[in-house]
């Protein structure tokens, strides 16, 4: 380089001694290895859930059904990476193997497997024909083998721990390179377990031998992140919502945590690098069940989760539950494709692509603030040692229109920015952008949208470090807005409310099942519904026309068709309120919630909501339910714990009155039991 160029900005600017070649800054301690490195970069891929589950339409099997239930009719591998692939996704992790045992890969540890079905003749192989479709369109491929096994009979004992091990063996031998492995943590006690039908516990800390596991795995998968187990190198964000919070520190001490759900924050002072994945699937279960068809998830709420995730530091793992033909349903592809476009628009043009921006101050040589911008992922910016805050700015074209900034730090030195602040200057005068995120923590990606606004220059003051700052990116986009679904609710009065985010937006709706359009009715305050109805509604932006996805909400017999028998309490009408977070706890001792209806009905299912606040507790997880004294269903609420949605069970329609929801067993057997919402399906 000619000496002038190097000379002639340091003398002008007065910083010749800043232009000595300087030392990178020391790391600040727990940093990731390469490979935590390497998966941070993908920030999305699929998950497929699959197996004997789909063909008994249920969440967790028992382990007892025969191994011929598995029939897809068209199964087609393919099809799942194409459009896995065209949804922007880097990588698919296969359930090899869920809680009820069945193996869908030709095991010689188990009967139970997929050679035992119809499945092409016993000649099918799941794993092989998933790993060679990811091999044929270039993306990555994982597995996830349950520890816990609902069929087999030496469950619980030393015998099962060797089957299992030679099951990761199996699988880590035979299909290629994994780029990670999956130790779902669930474990529900009870289970078939060889035709004895009883409940088994083990210690998970030392039953599985997970350090042997990880050695085997990473002795051949070097790269492989392995999730769960005792020896993890990522995180479970502790909700299957698909979210880690505003403040999401990439480190994490499991065993300094009090709440599971603590891994949705990290922690700011652990002594482990243990990044967050933010696990959702498209519906609410992760198995297909027909029923949930209407409820995949919108492009709307799937950008919110994307925001949610890779934009709060971890990555985004995006569930697509197998339909029963063998191949991703249509809409479940459909809502995919149009995320990842929508995703690819809102973060299209970025506004501050070479621009320098001006620095409080830079280290030195190598580390000036040009390096936010230069597109280069392992330049950064850095200040000097003994300097943990400072601020950047970016000068833009008058009047420019902005409302989201990416922020990235360089995270193979660690996590470092504690807090910060963004403000735009217009007319002179400076002020902070509009927004309801906390801004705290940064690490490998932040992301932070704010209300539309027009700016001359961009500022970000970076308020608290944990060591001198080390930013490697700076973004800013102007998203076009998105139109949500709405939401729908009916109160205990029978008023139906519809509610939409966004202001100035008009909202449209039907009550006889046809699709809203903008000339249907418009809404325009709660209305009573005290009858049978499914009202759908569409967000119009009256500005350009355009309408957003339907919001669908099928509403029962209304709530004055309930009467609470037992227990007598005025607090039991918020379980008929539409609200799933006011919440009626049953006094102490009563496990029978006992309903008389205003006429006998022809019932054919119920509706049991769990509280949806953050934290709660008290969700049923085994029940009966009798009509007019007369057990129509028992069962178990599967999985509830972790992803506590609506359960809407169905059995054969029976006329009857009164209604007993009986809680056999709750979550962690606390006492309390709470119900959120209850309601009766009737024909
Ligand atoms: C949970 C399991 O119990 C669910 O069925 C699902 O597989 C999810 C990804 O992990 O713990």
């Amino acid at each position: 380089m000619n000496v002038k160029h190097l000379l002639f900005p340091c003398l002008l600017t007065g910083t010749f001694f800043s232009c000595k070649p300087v030392d990178a800054p020391s790391p600040v301690y727990p940093v990731p290895s390469p490979e935590q490195v390497a998966w941070q970069k993908m920030e999305n891929y699929a998950f497929v859930h699959f197996g004997l589950n789909t063909f008994n339409d249920l969440e967790w099997g028992y382990g007892n059904t025969p191994a011929e239930t598995f029939n897809p009719t068209n199964l087609d591998c393919d099809q799942w990476v194409r459009v896995i692939k065209a949804a922007g996704l880097k990588g698919v992790i296969l359930t090899a193997k869920h809680h009820d045992g069945f193996c869908l890969w030709p095991t010689k540890t188990v009967d139970y497997n997929i050679s035992k079905s119809p499945y092409k003749g016993g000649k099918g192989d799941m794993v092989r024909e998933l790993s060679d479709a990811c091999k044929k369109y270039g993306l990555k491929f994982g597995l996830y083998l349950s520890p816990w096994d609902r069929h087999h009979a030496e469950y619980g004992r030393e015998e099962y721990q060797k089957v299992y091990h030679e099951q990761i063996n199996e699988l880590i031998s035979n299909y290629g390179p994994l780029f990670e492995f999956w130790f779902d943590g669930a474990n529900g006690g009870n289970g078939w377990y060889g035709g004895t039908n009883e409940s088994r516990s083990i210690d998970p800390k030392t039953y599985y031998g997970y350090e042997k596991a990880r050695e085997m795995i990473k002795t051949k998968h070097p790269d492989a992140m392995i999730f769960g187990g005792s020896v993890p190198d990522i995180r479970w964000i502790g909700n299957e919502s698909g979210w880690a919070g505003e403040t999401c520190w990439a480190m994490y001490d499991e065993d300094k945590a009090s709440h599971y759900r603590q891994s949705q924050w990290g922690m700011k002072d652990a002594t482990k690098w243990l990044p967050g994945e933010c696990d959702v699937s498209i519906r609410p279960g992760w198995f297909y069940h027909h029923r949930e068809d209407h409820m995949v998830k919108t492009v709307p709420t799937l950008v919110d989760l994307y925001y949610r995730s890779v934009g709060h530091n971890s990555n985004f793992l995006l569930n697509f539950p197998i339909a029963l033909t063998g191949q991703i349903h249509p809409t479940d592809s459909a809502h995919a494709v149009d995320w990842y476009h929508t995703i690819q628009t809102e973060l299209k043009d970025n506004l501050l692509a070479g621009i320098t921006p001006e620095a409080s101050e830079t280290r030195g040589r190598g580390f000036g603030a040009g390096n936010v911008s230069d597109g280069d992922w392992d330049s950064y910016w850095a200040t000097t040692d003994s300097t943990t805050t400072g601020s950047l700015t970016f000068p833009l074209p008058s009047g420019t229109s902005l409302n989201r900034v990416m922020i990235q730090e360089y995270i193979p030195l660690g996590q470092r920015v504690c807090a910060f602040t963004l403000e735009v200057q217009k007319d002179g005068k400076w002020t902070p952008v509009e927004t309801s995120d906390t801004l705290t923590t940064v690490g490998y990606k932040r992301l932070v949208r704010f209300n539309t606004t027009s700016a001359d220059a961009l500022r970000i003051n970076f308020t608290e470090s944990r060591g001198p700052l080390c930013i490697n990116n700076v973004e800013a986009f102007l998203a076009p807005a998105l139109l949500e679904q709405p939401t729908l609710r009916r109160n205990a009065k029978n008023e139906v409310s519809i509610n939409v985010v966004g202001e100035g937006m008009e909202i449209y709706y039907t009550l006889d099942g046809s699709e809203p359009t903008s000339h249907s009715a418009k809404y325009t305050g709660p209305f009573v519904l005290d009858k049978k109805a499914t009202v759908k509604a569409i967000t119009c932006d009256p500005l350009s026309g355009k309408t957003g996805p339907v919001g669908i909400r099928r509403f029962d017999l209304p709530s004055s068709c309930y009467m609470v028998v037992s227990p007598k309490d005025e607090k039991t009408s918020v379980m008929f309120d539409g609200l799933g977070y006011t919440t009626y706890y049953m006094p102490k001792g009563q496990k029978d919630l006992t309903v008389r209806l205003s006429e006998p009905q022809l019932i054919s299912g119920f509706v049991y909501t769990p509280n949806q606040g953050r934290d709660a507790t008290g969700h049923i997880s085994h029940y009966e339910l009798l009509v007019d004294g007369k057990k129509v269903s028992s069962g178990e609420f599967s999985n509830i714990k972790h992803n506590p949605i609506e359960q809407e069970i169905r059995f054969d329609a029976v006329k009857g009155q009164k209604i007993v929801l009986r809680c056999l067993r709750t979550v962690d057997n606390v006492s309390h039991i709470g119900i959120g919402e209850f309601s009766v399906i009737t024909e």
